[in-house]
């Protein structure tokens, strides 16, 4: 199909670019990661956002292509960034992967080589698992998740609570963290149920072990709130919004 010779070209042509968006931690708002999240720079259209072009790429079965592109390109950014700031760089890098490229073969192969590469240590990469997967696509690729762990990439389950992700998950998959969905989180200071939830997934993930994110942080009131629940991490338009890789070292220069 013509976008699936659009986005192959687009590869090609370098018209894929990565935004970056901070996550902070709640006790003191350092920087503490960043997710790298796809733009597609078109010729003629500008810039298209993921949802503008993901289901197009993936109808064209590319978006396995797409996701090596992107963490081979984002590994090579952070890294970097940890070479001019050192210990003061972010932590983690965030990097989603589709259910496509967890079905197929190779997950490891993929991670290691883009990590290897980049110079990169592989506890510093963070997988995001698509809220869109079901679980039994998902299942199939338990072992595959289960190698990567074991290099010491963390597995975060994307937009808990919402779509597809469900508490099962947890007890099937090798998850390492949960990020609460930003629906729960914008909601939770006038709606008594999503405040509810929030607070639900920050104490199973605090009883579990696991990291926990909250995505969708737009306000301060929305961060104190956070902190008083003490969910660890933040995201969301108040801690910053998707830059750039060159505003965002700019942004990272500035905390220091
Ligand atoms: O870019 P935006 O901030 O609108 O992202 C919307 C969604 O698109 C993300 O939550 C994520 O699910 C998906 N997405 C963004 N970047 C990538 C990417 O690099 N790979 C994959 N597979 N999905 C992405
Ligand atoms: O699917 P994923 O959770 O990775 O999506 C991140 C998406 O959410 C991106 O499209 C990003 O631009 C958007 N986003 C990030 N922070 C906020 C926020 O505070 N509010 C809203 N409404 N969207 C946000
Ligand atoms: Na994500």
């Amino acid at each position: 199909p013509a976008a699936g010779r659009g986005l192959a070209r687009a590869i090609e042509k370098l018209e894929l670019r990565l935004h970056y968006q901070p996550i902070i931690r709640v006790r003191d708002r350092a920087i503490e990661g960043v997710e790298a999240l796809v733009r597609w720079q078109h010729p003629e259209q500008g810039r298209l956002l993921p949802q503008q072009f993901l289901p197009d790429v993936a109808r064209a079965g590319l978006l396995p292509e797409l996701d090596r592109w992107v963490l081979e390109a984002a590994c090579a950014d952070f890294r970097g960034w940890t070479a001019e700031l050192g210990d003061r760089a972010p932590r983690h890098l965030n990097v989603n992967i589709s259910a496509d490229t967890l079905v197929a073969d190779g997950l490891e192969t993929m991670v290691m080589e883009a990590l290897d590469s980049a110079g990169l240590a592989p506890d510093r990469l963070r997988l995001e698992l698509p809220e869109s997967a079901e679980l039994s696509v998902l299942t199939g690729a338990v072992s595959q998740l289960a190698a990567v762990r074991r290099h010491g990439v963390a597995i975060m389950l994307d937009d808990m609570g919402a779509g597809l992700s469900t508490l099962r998950h947890l007890s099937v998959l090798p998850v390492s963290g949960i990020k609460i969905d930003q629906l729960f989180v914008s909601g939770m200071l006038s709606n008594r149920n999503d405040h509810a939830v929030v607070r639900l997934l920050s104490d199973l993930g605090h009883n579990l072990g696991l990291a926990v994110t909250a995505e969708g942080v737009e306000t301060a009131e929305h961060l104190a709130e956070l902190r008083r629940l003490g969910v660890p991490h933040a995201q969301g338009f108040y801690t910053g919004r998707p830059q750039p890789p060159d505003r965002l070292f700019d942004t990272l220069q500035g905390t220091l």
